[in-house]
């Protein structure tokens, strides 16, 4: 059952009075429900939007009984080393530490899309180095990457749910591909982009992917390739993937390392996109297509538009 929260707790939150927040209800700023008794409840993914949408500043975090959500994390972010702090929290093992902190960016009306590109990629690339330092490296980074997974399970958990008729997106890692964390990133960004998300996980294979996009009416399908294998072999899987998907009339969005060493011939219908942050400038623009208004695809920040497929090429290089 969603969590909800009364006008008191939340104003106490937030540190506003009780009367101000029933006033927003009422001018439809919050939206709630009314109990029997006649009281307003507010959704916890209610209360969160509006937290985001107008960068309120949290007194009590405690009370939203987000549990990792204490005001150190949250003090770290307001003063800029969110980012620094988190690298920190994630190489020591401090799970707790680590959730409150991705919570608080996202809470603080950064994208996922963002903070999957900023502070939780830049601290995986530190982390993914420790093993040539040390025998505890690879148990670190094991850590790590769980400790993330459910993070990013919590930051979806406190979404709103999908609306009726949002468009399905469906994908995955690759088959032989372990790295279960960039799909579920890429998942993550889909439903807070507004699409009805199904994250196959990793060791996924092309055949099956097809076959579920098909059975779900995808209109998205993103596909993950960490590794940089052997190029050819990944040319081919990919081209496979395209022609499997290109009957269904699904935008096809390529992303990972493995994706952008290989040189991939042009194909229709297909996005290669450096970061989570250009996933979402596609899946607007998708959905922007889909319903019927004109979609003038713009290069995020940082990328360009790739003559071949319109699709988004990335213009950081990765290790
Ligand atoms: C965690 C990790 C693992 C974990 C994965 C656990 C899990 N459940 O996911 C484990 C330990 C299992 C693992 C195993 C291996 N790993 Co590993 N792993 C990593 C590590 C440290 C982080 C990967 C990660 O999730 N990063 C977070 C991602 C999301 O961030 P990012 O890569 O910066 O990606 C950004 C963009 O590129 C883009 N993006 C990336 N992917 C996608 C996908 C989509 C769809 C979209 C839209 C965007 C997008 O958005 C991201 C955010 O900005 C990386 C090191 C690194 N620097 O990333 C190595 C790394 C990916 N692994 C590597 C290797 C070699 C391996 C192993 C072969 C090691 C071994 N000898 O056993 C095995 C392979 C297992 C297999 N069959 O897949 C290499 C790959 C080298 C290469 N150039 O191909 C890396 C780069 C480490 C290195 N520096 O050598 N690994």
């Amino acid at each position: 059952m969603t969590r909800q929260l009364s006008p008191k707790d939340l104003a106490t939150v937030i540190g506003v009075s009780e009367s101000s927040l029933k006033r927003w209800v009422d001018e439809g700023r919050l939206t709630a429900a009314r109990t029997a008794g006649g009281h307003r409840r507010i959704a916890l993914h209610e209360a969160i939007r509006f937290i985001r949408d107008t960068n309120q500043v949290l007194v009590h975090p405690e009370l939203l009984g987000l549990s990792d959500l204490t005001s150190g994390p949250l003090s770290d972010v307001t003063s800029g080393a969110g980012d620094a702090a988190l690298h920190r929290a994630l190489e020591a093992g401090n799970a707790e530490q680590s959730r409150g902190l991705i919570l608080a960016q996202y809470l603080a009306s950064r994208s996922i899309a963002s903070v999957c590109d900023g502070p939780i990629s830049h601290a995986m690339n530190r982390i993914g180095e420790l093993w040539r330092h040390s025998d505890s490296g690879i148990a670190i980074e094991h850590r790590a990457t769980q400790i993330i997974i459910d993070a990013l399970h919590q930051v979806r958990a406190t979404m709103p749910p999908v609306a009726d008729g949002a468009p399905a997106a469906i994908g995955s890692a690759g088959p032989n591909d372990l790295h279960s964390m960039p799909t579920l990133m890429a998942a993550t960004v889909l439903l807070e982009s507004g699409y009805r998300d199904t994250n196959l996980g990793s060791y996924m294979p092309v055949d099956s992917l097809v076959g579920a996009a098909r059975d779900a009416r995808a209109t998205l399908v993103w596909f993950s390739v960490a590794m940089a294998e052997d190029a050819a072999s990944t040319v081919a899987l990919i081209k496979k993937l395209a022609d499997g998907v290109a009957p269904l009339g699904a935008t096809l969005v390529l992303g990972g390392r493995g994706v952008y060493s290989a040189n991939l011939p042009p194909l229709p219908g297909t996005h290669v996109v450096g970061s989570m942050s250009e996933l979402a400038a596609v899946a607007r623009a998708v959905r922007a297509s889909r319903a019927g208004r004109a979609a003038v695809v713009q290069p995020p920040p940082g990328g360009t538009i790739d003559s071949h497929t319109n699709g988004f090429k990335a213009t950081k290089v990765k290790r």
